[in-house]
C-alpha cells in the first residue's frame, strides 16, 4: 500500500531537508509539505504544499482527508531563545498542534507520527555528562517545559490508545540548506556564514560552552530509521535521546581556521548563555544504538568541511 507522508512545518530547517529527502524516497506526489508560509524554490517546485495552521483542528483534518494522509511528521515548533519571549505563543503552538496530530491518530484518522523532541527537556540538575535516557529532568526553559509535556503526551496516547508516535530529542542541528531560527543553538550555524562572509563572528555564548551538536544529515538519517524500525523495536515512547558530538565555540572556531585561517571570533553572551547552561554537554544514545542500530557519521571536522564546501559553492 502506498504511503502518504504530510510534513508541518516543512518549510523550517529541519522540515525543508526532511521533505526533500522524503520525496527522494517515496517519489515527489507522496510527500505533502504544509506550513504557514511558503518555504524556498526546492520545496515548492518539487511536490504538493499546502498552506496549513496545524493549531487549528478542521484545518488540519481537511488536508489529511483530503490526500489521504497515513503519516505525519509535526515539525513546527518555537525554539527555546525565541519561547522565552513569546511564553503563551510558544506553548500554544508546540502543545496544540501535538494535541491535534495525536487525537487524529487516536481517531484513526492517521496511522503513524514523527514529533521532535530536544535535548532542552534536560535542567540544572540533570547530570551534565553522558547525560543517560533515563533521568532527572526539570526543564528550566519554556520550550523544554513544552517537550517535556510533549513526552509525557506521546508516551500516554500510546499506553492508552495504542498511538504509534516516535521520537527523537534532537541536539543542537548544523545545516546548509536552511538557517535555524530562534535557538540557542543556532551559533553552530551563523558562525559558518560569517567565516564567509565577513571572516569573523561575535558568538552569543561563551567560548567553553559545551553543546550536544549533530550535522543535518545525520539528524534526517536518524528520523527515516526510527520511523521505519518495526513498531515492537520502539521501546521508548517519550523519545530517544540522540548524540554525534559535542563542542565548545572555541573549539568550533579552531576548527573554521583550519579551513579559514585568518577567522577570527569573539565573544559577547546574551540571555542565551542562561539557557545554553542549562543543557547537558553530551549524550548517552546508546539505547537508541540497541534498538534501532543508530550511528553518527559527522564529526565536527567532517562538519566543518562540508559546511564550508556547501556555503561557498553557494554564494
Ligand atoms: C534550540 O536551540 O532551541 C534547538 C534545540 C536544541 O532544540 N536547536
Amino acid at each position: 500500500m502506498s504511503k502518504y507522508i504530510l510534513i508541518i512545518g516543512a518549510c523550517g530547517q529541519i522540515g525543508t531537508e526532511l521533505t526533500l529527502t522524503l520525496r527522494e524516497k517515496y517519489g515527489n506526489d507522496q510527500i505533502i509539505a504544509s506550513d504557514i508560509r511558503e518555504g524556498n524554490d526546492d520545496l515548492m517546485e518539487s511536490g504538493p504544499f499546502e498552506i496549513l495552521d496545524a493549531t487549528n483542528y478542521d484545518a488540519l483534518e481537511e488536508v489529511i482527508a483530503y490526500h489521504d494522509i497515513t503519516e505525519v511528521y509535526l515539525m513546527a515548533a518555537m525554539l527555546s531563545a525565541t519561547a522565552e519571549k513569546f511564553p503563551m505563543r510558544a506553548w500554544n503552538l508546540n502543545m496544540n498542534t501535538l494535541f491535534n496530530v495525536l487525537n487524529l491518530a487516536k481517531e484513526k484518522k492517521i496511522e503513524k507520527i514523527f514529533w521532535p523532541s530536544s535535548i532542552a527537556v534536560f535542567g540544572p540538575t540533570t547530570p551534565k555528562e553522558n547525560t543517560p535516557q533515563n533521568t532527572i529532568m526539570e526543564p528550566s526553559t519554556v520550550y523544554g517545559i513544552s517537550k517535556q509535556s510533549g513526552e509525557r503526551w506521546c508516551e500516554y496516547y500510546f499506553n492508552k490508545f495504542n498511538v504509534d508516535v516516535r521520537s527523537i530529542r534532537y541536539p543542537g542541528l548544523i545545516s546548509w540548506k536552511t538557517m535555524p531560527g530562534g535557538g540557542t543553538t543556532d551559533y553552530a550555524v551563523e558562525i559558518y556564514h560569517k567565516a564567509l562572509s565577513e571572516g569573523s563572528y561575535t558568538c552569543f555564548l561563551e567560548e567553553d560552552t559545551n553543546l550536544p551538536m549533530m550535522f543535518m544529515d545525520d539528524a534526517i538519517r536518524a528520523t527515516l530509521q526510527i520511523m521505519e524500525t518495526p513498531a515492537e523495536k520502539i521501546k521508548e515512547r517519550s523519545a530517544y535521546n540522540l548524540a554525534a558530538m559535542s563542542f565548545t565555540p572555541k573549539e568550533m572556531a579552531e576548527s573554521i581556521k583550519t579551513v579559514i585561517p585568518k577567522f577570527k571570533i569573539a565573544y559577547e553572551p546574551d540571555f542565551r548563555q542562561e539557557i545554553a547552561n542549562s543543557w547537558p554537554s553530551s549524550i548517552d544514545d546508546s539505547i537508541a544504538q540497541k534498538d534501532w542500530n543508530w550511528k553518527a557519521e559527522f564529526n565536527l571536522q567532517k562538519t566543518t568541511e562540508t559546511m564550508l564546501e556547501n556555503l561557498k559553492n553557494r554564494v
